[in-house]
């Protein structure tokens, strides 16, 4: 009786959810289509029996990609999936209690309990695009790091919708949530009617990809209907200028398959900077997010703390601790954090002298600004060593006179 229940809940609650998100009168199906959808849900069942354990329970994700050792990192780098998995459970109880939690692996992981493991086939978004006979040789970055990069901007929004998820929570084996959220985030977010939601930002946007996007602007969007950067101004200097430090965030799937953003993955892909470049998925998926969806459906999440961090030959190179505006342990948890770590900076040495910052950030459009503590360590080793900061850096915050976040 229970699961009936529940699932007739999800159903009426699934199809109010679409109702109010799309403005656009519904048609009955036709029997042709009927006839289709019955069989695009057979075959999301088949992928679904055929690459991952369990059933869907939610229609909510939290999704992993995971693997036993780094394929890019030296072994400095150890695996944090389980305490990553940990901490989420401690501090987002509720959303992971409402959520799908899945795994995508290579087949390298050992099952764990209440967990989704997913097989990384090309089936479900994994590899190179069809037209790349060879990947391009790089010496820091290797295949399976680009296509876990494609993986994020490309395939698993489809890979997602085929098993049956509306929204996913994206989670690195290096990802921490330091702080209680006591609310289901997801459902939040719905009931924000937020689309896309990120926790901090990164200022990058590298003049190749930067050209990119201009390329593609003058080519095909006014007929999309998107917002382009103002007249004259490159996406770089302008609305690129900073990005979604994309390894925590959360967003509606169907989005990401409207045409046109299917156009601009196509167009990203084709473009094969992810395997010459190591373009990012950060950067793909910020300027999705700037060209197409309208400011008011953008939500930062800047009450919890969260820790994402890349550590290069034992020291902190990118990223850091950004303090959420709920933790009362704020403080602690930061002074632990630089107890803990060393920075390097592009080029420099080592420090060992962490700074907490202060500065502010905006969680809705028009919002007020958040008084928020942050730590940077590769800034702390530039400002060390007197050499001037890495143009590249996260958690990017402005200290003095913030920017707005929703441009
Ligand atoms: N299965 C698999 N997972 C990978 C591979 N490369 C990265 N991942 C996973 O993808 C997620 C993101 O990778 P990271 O190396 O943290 O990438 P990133 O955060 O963009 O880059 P950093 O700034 O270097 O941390 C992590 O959970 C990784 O374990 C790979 O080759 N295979
Ligand atoms: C049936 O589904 C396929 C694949 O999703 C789609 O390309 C096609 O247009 C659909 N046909 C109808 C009649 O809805
Ligand atoms: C079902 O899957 C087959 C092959 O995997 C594909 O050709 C077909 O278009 C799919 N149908 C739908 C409706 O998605
Ligand atoms: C992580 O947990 C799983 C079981 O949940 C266990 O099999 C695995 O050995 C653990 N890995 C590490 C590195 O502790
Ligand atoms: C690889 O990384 C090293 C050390 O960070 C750097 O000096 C080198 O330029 C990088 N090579 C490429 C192709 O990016
Ligand atoms: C890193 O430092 C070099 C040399 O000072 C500089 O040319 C380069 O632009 C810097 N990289 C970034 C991302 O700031
Ligand atoms: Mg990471």
């Amino acid at each position: 009786m229970m699961p009936l229940l529940i699932w007739l809940a999800y159903v009426v609650v699934a199809s109010q959810d679409s109702a109010r998100d799309y403005a656009a009168p519904r048609r009955h199906p036709s029997p042709r289509q009927r006839r289709n959808i019955s069989h695009a849900a057979r075959n999301a069942s088949r992928a679904a029996r055929r690459f991952c354990t369990g059933r869907r329970q939610s229609r909510d994700a939290i999704v992993y990609l995971g693997q036993r050792t780094h394929s890019s990192y030296d072994a400095t780098r150890t695996i944090t999936l389980n305490a990553s998995l940990e901490m989420l459970h401690a501090n987002m109880r509720r959303t992971v209690e409402a959520a799908d939690v899945i795994i995508f692996h290579e087949g390298d992981l050992d099952a764990i309990a209440n967990v989704r493991m997913c097989l990384l086939r090309e089936e479900t978004g994994w590899g190179p695009p069809p037209w790349l006979s060879e990947i391009p040789a790089n010496e820091n970055w290797s295949a399976g790091y680009r296509f876990m990069i494609r993986f994020y901007a490309v395939t698993i929004w489809p890979t997602l919708h085929r098993l049956g998820y509306q929204y996913v929570m994206r989670m690195d084996d290096d990802s921490f949530i330091l702080s209680p959220v006591k609310y289901n985030v997801f459902n939040d977010l719905r009931r924000r009617g937020a689309w896309y939601a990120y926790r901090t930002l990164s200022r990058e946007c590298p003049l190749f990809f930067g050209e990119f996007v201009d390329g593609f602007i003058a080519s095909v969007t006014p007929k999309l209907g998107n917002r382009p950067p103002p007249r004259g101004e490159s996406y770089c200097s302008s609305t690129g200028a900073l990005a979604f430090y994309n390894n925590w965030h959360v967003t509606k799937i169907s989005w990401w398959l409207e045409p046109g953003r299917a156009r601009f993955a196509e167009a990203f892909d084709r473009s094969n900077l992810i395997f010459t470049h190591r373009a990012g998925d950060l950067l793909f998926q910020t300027a999705s997010v700037k060209l197409f969806m309208p400011k008011a459906r953008r939500r930062r999440y800047a009450d919890f703390t969260y820790r994402h961090h890349s550590i290069i030959g034992g020291q902190v190179a990118f990223g850091g601790i950004e303090a959420g505006w709920r933790d009362r342990d704020a403080r602690a948890t930061l002074r632990a954090y630089a107890a803990t770590f060393e920075g390097v900076g592009n080029g420099t040495g080592t420090t060992s002298d962490l700074r907490v910052r202060k500065c502010g950030v905006q969680e809705e459009v028009d919002g007020p600004f958040r008084p928020t503590l942050y730590i940077s360590p590769a800034l702390d080793a530039a400002e060390a060593h007197h050499v001037p900061p890495s143009f590249t850096t996260a958690p990017f915050c402005e200290e003095q006179m913030p920017r707005a976040e929703f441009e």
